[in-house]
């Protein structure tokens, strides 16, 4: 075709001259054929195949797809599809222009944010290019994800109502949803944003390059060429650079935003997910022709059609291919497989025939080999769903009732997916990346994350990490990766919180799944005898063979599991009522009864949690009154540990012999002393008993007189260079020393020599910075003694 026919058929020239104010309004060339609506009329087409260089030579490996197939698309859809993708911005500045914290009756923060660019030639970013509004929950134990789109809702109300434009050319949004989808994302915990694009690109074929594009310096002085952005690129360009901003903010996880769309804005996020792989995941509503719809396939809205209709969406050179798609060098399928292996929503309606739901069924299907190439599951290619039936996991397709909308029905499809894909798998790899599991953390989650496959995997991966006696190793992450090794190698302990945070987790796991049997190399949960259908989610359930009873190492359970762990704590408490670091306790210090970092008490507290917390019911009254007898025997020897120096009550000591009860040394630089770190953990354990036993009141007011006469005042211990000194100041306020001499009370501190000496400057430097040797914690006994006497006057 020559330049002249080429201008006629497109009008991107006269169009382009049309932007910019020099030329007359565009002609849109000849009338293109008419959609076809009639199934039994959709003529054979042939597909190119993602898998399959231009110069013919097959894709074989996730490195050639991502190092040479990718590449190659993503430019072929540049050059005849969306054009250039914008560049990023040199220069440019983010303003919050409006932050309201009680956004929505409180529940959320809502904040206006605009971009601004520098005028061409200028550098001061003076000029906004792109505006949105996002809402973010306010109760979330994290980073939160989030949805981002393009008029998901209207900006100019208070509230955040996801809406649906029917059929919005100005791009303004003339119905909406109501609140209560809006409350549901955010409740949910999700973030969510919407773009406006008036200044971005107005949904105009005259104005929407004044925006970004022109700001960008992406018009040449004739203004658009074949190859320019059409408005799709630009909108899409706007979703990255919201996603930019989410990564600058702390409540925002960057790695879990969603970009979503709606029709032409379903386009966009598409081809947005193409753009930047940070995407999350994508989901394209009714995105139909050039979206997630065949070109190829001659049903619904043409290339011809929407060029014509719209001839600023698109780059000039799309429109060549006007009743001529057999000659496109890619079809939409291909964009599909560009966002692969990130999880896709596409939905259709079923009264949205031009818009072709079959054709973005398909090309689902088209894409899914690339998805397996990447080890991901792709669509489901057996047969078009049925409607309201959503298909598929990681890439899903529904087919609704009705018409060219963004409903409820739509929202809540979209929500489990996101639940499924994006939010709890970013859970799990937050408990994960831990330096060990947090039990507390995992706990704040929803029982819907419980529910989920990555929350399957990481209590998979824990179970394998206990060991044989049935305690966990400690410094150690149990949920990021199952434990290969050999089971008598896992050591396990009670230092650091091991064995019973992990012991935590897996009795939440269990309430929430019945009796989870796990087979470490798959991960997956199996049905365990007698489990009903109901009991097991179905999310979990993958079709593996229930284990039989007893085969721990094969298939461990997860009640059995819990079982054998607190088993081991009760096993593990010395007649005596203390704890040892760990079990069996050995012949080093670790023997001696640990109130070092607070193992013993940690003990207790967790023993006095169980029979008080649902997820250890199962273990039956029996077990249950075992850990309060052990609780009360815990008491008993904290009582009698405490040391007495001339018949005074004082404090404890890091370690106490596990028969006599008397002070132990541990490690060289932890010699016999009383413990200032400790004891304070001590008496706060004491105080929370909330008891009127005289035995611990006398401990607690005797604790708290120590604290009171042991106080340092007048130094100050400053860190500095890489060393820690103390320095006099009158003025500071009181601290306190990790250990005291049990003789004339006096701050101690010891080096790897095993020398006790009287100041922190005369140990080496290296134990001097790499241990706490001071610190405030009588302050926190003050603090929890005030509000214990007012229960204890
Ligand atoms: C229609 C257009 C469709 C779709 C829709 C919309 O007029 O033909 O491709 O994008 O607008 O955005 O609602």
């Amino acid at each position: 075709m020559n330049p002249s026919a080429l201008a006629l058929r497109t009008g991107w020239l006269l169009g382009g001259f049309a932007i910019l104010g020099m030329g007359p309004l565009p002609s849109w060339g000849a009338e293109p054929r008419r959609a076809n609506h009639d199934e039994a009329k959709v003529t054979a087409f042939t597909l190119p195949d993602c898998l399959q260089l231009q110069n013919g030579s097959p894709v074989t490996t996730p490195d050639r797809w991502f190092g040479e197939r990718r590449p190659e698309l993503l430019r072929l859809f540049e050059q005849n599809v969306y054009g250039r993708f914008p560049r990023a911005p040199r220069v440019s500045r983010w303003r919050v222009t409006r932050e309201d914290a009680e956004a929505v009756g409180g529940i959320a923060t809502r904040r206006d944010v605009v971009l601004e660019l520098p005028e061409p030639g200028s550098e001061l970013p003076t000029t906004i290019a792109l505006r949105f509004t996002v809402y973010t929950p306010k109760v979330r134990s994290g980073p939160v994800p989030g949805f981002v789109g393009i008029h998901l809702f209207d900006t100019a109300k208070a509230f955040p109502s996801p809406a649906v434009a029917r059929n919005p050319p100005t791009g303004k949004i003339s119905e909406d949803l109501g609140g209560a989808v809006g409350r549901d994302i955010l409740n949910r915990g999700y973030a969510l944003a919407s773009l406006d694009i008036q200044e971005l690109a107005p949904d105009s074929a005259t104005n929407y390059a004044r925006g970004a594009l022109r700001l960008l310096g992406e018009l040449g002085p004739e203004g658009r060429d074949p190859q320019t952005s059409g408005a799709l690129g630009v909108w899409a360009w706007g979703l990255v650079r919201a996603l930019d901003y989410f990564s600058t903010t702390h409540d925002i996880d960057p790695s879990a935003v969603i970009a979503i769309g709606h029709s032409r804005m379903g386009k966009a996020a598409l081809w947005a997910g193409a753009n930047d792989a940070r995407f999350a995941a994508l989901i394209a509503n009714g995105s139909g022709c050039g979206g997630a719809a065949l070109s190829k396939r001659d049903f619904g809205e043409t290339v011809g059609i929407i060029t014509h209709a719209f001839p600023h969406w698109f780059c000039g050179t799309f429109a060549t291919f006007s009743d001529e798609e057999e000659r496109l060098p890619v079809d939409q399928h291909q964009l599909l497989a560009l966002l692969a292996p990130r999880p896709v929503y596409l939905a259709g309606a079923e009264k949205d025939g031009w818009a072709d739901p079959r054709g973005e069924y398909l090309s689902a299907v088209h894409a899914a080999p690339v998805f397996r190439l990447l080890g991901a599951p792709g669509i489901p290619s057996l047969q078009y769903p049925g409607l309201d039936q959503p298909i598929g996991t990681r890439v899903r397709f529904h087919l609704r009732r009705g018409g060219h909308d963004l409903t409820e029905y739509d929202w809540a499809r979209f929500l489990e997916f996101a639940d499924d894909e994006v939010r709890h798998p970013a859970i799990a790899r937050r408990l994960a990346s831990r330096r060990r599991l947090d039990a507390s953390e995992a706990l704040r989650q929803t029982d819907g994350w419980f529910q989920s496959a990555s929350a399957s995997v990481l209590a998979a991966n824990v179970l394998s990490h206990q060991s044989p006696r049935g305690s966990w190793p400690k410094n150690t992450n149990t949920t990021t990766n199952p434990f290969r090794g050999k089971p008598s190698e896992l050591h396990g302990t009670f230092d650091n919180g091991a064995t019973l945070e992990e012991l935590r987790f897996l009795a939440r796991f269990q309430r929430i799944h019945g009796n989870a049997r796990f087979d470490p190399e798959r991960i997956t949960v199996m049905e365990a005898k007698g489990t009903t259908e109901g009991e097991t989610p179905p999310t979990a359930r993958a079709g593996t063979p229930a284990a039989t009873e007893g085969q721990l190492t094969g298939s461990p359970d997860a009640r059995a599991a819990v079982q054998r762990g607190l088993r081991h704590i009760l096993e593990a408490q010395y007649p005596t009522g203390g704890w040892p670091q760990s079990y069996p306790p050995g012949p080093g210090y670790a023997r001696h009864i640990t109130f070092n970092d607070d193992t013993f008490v940690r003990i207790l507290d967790f023993l006095r949690e169980v029979p008080r917390t649902p997820d250890f019911a199962f273990l039956g009254p029996e077990l249950l009154e075992s850990c309060r007898v052990a609780v009360d025997r815990g008491i008993d020897c904290i009582l009698r540990c405490q040391v007495r120096i001339e018949g005074t009550k004082t404090v404890w000591c890091a370690q106490h012999d596990s028969t006599t009860l008397e002070p132990r040394p541990a490690r060289t630089f932890e010699p016999v002393s009383l413990s200032g770190a400790e004891s304070a953990r001590v008496l706060k354990f004491l105080m929370s008993l909330n008891s009127n036993r005289a035995e611990i009141e006398e401990a607690i007011r005797g604790g708290v007189a120590w604290f009171e006469r042991s106080s340092l005042h007048g130094i100050r211990v400053v860190r500095s260079n890489g060393d820690v000194s103390v320095v006099s100041d009158p003025s500071a306020p009181p601290i306190w020393a990790r250990f005291y001499d049990l003789e004339f009370g006096r701050p101690i501190f010891t080096g790897r020599d095993g020398v006790v000496r009287q100041n922190l400057a005369e140990i080496e430097q290296e134990r001097r910075t790499g241990y706490s040797w001071y610190g405030t914690w009588g302050r926190d006994v003050a603090e929890a003694f005030l509000r214990w006497k007012r229960a204890h006057p």
